[in-house]
């Protein structure tokens, strides 16, 4: 669970992504298919290469997720309930590709916010990103 501080840390990174939350994740995700290939493997379906419609309209949902779980902080479990089934049950991602992805969403805004990527910001989003995984995969066995 996140503290007070991390808390405010997150949702004040939130309102300042504003609309970019959706152009942040898209590019988090073509990243996350570029360095670790085996991610791609979920996406057979898809057009993958940078600048896909179908991973920007993807990139939107996985960023409308995170912002709900950013609302409500104090119950992730809750606001995600319906995504961690979707995961265990019927995409049944493994648990690995989580990180991978929660790790070039990091990436990714440091890129765009280097002068707020403190140790401190960057623990916040760590431990909240690890929280919504953690969420996600709870429902595997
Ligand atoms: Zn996931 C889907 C979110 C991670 C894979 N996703 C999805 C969706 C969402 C999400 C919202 C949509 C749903 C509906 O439509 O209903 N994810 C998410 C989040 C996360 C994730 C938030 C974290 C953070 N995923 C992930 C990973 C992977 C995945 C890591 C692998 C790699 N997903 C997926 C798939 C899908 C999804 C495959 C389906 C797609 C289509 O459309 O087909």
């Amino acid at each position: 669970v996140l503290t007070e501080a991390e808390t405010a840390i997150v949702r004040a990174l939130w309102r300042k992504m504003g609309d970019n939350v959706g152009v942040y994740t898209t590019e988090a995700l073509e990243r996350t298919f570029a360095a670790f290939p085996s991610t791609k493997t979920y996406f057979p379906h898809f057009n993958l290469r940078p600048g896909s419609a179908q991973v920007k309209a993807h990139g939107k949902k996985v960023a409308a997720a995170l912002t709900q779980a950013v609302a409500h902080l104090d119950n992730v479990p809750g606001a995600l309930s319906a995504l961690s089934d979707l995961h265990a049950h019927r995409l049944r991602v493994d648990p690995v590709n989580f990180q991978l992805l929660a790790h070039c969403l990091l990436v990714t805004l440091a890129r765009h916010y280097p002068g707020d990527f403190s140790p401190t910001m960057h623990a916040s989003l760590d431990k909240f990103l690890s929280h919504v995984n953690s969420v996600l995969v709870s429902k595997y066995r």
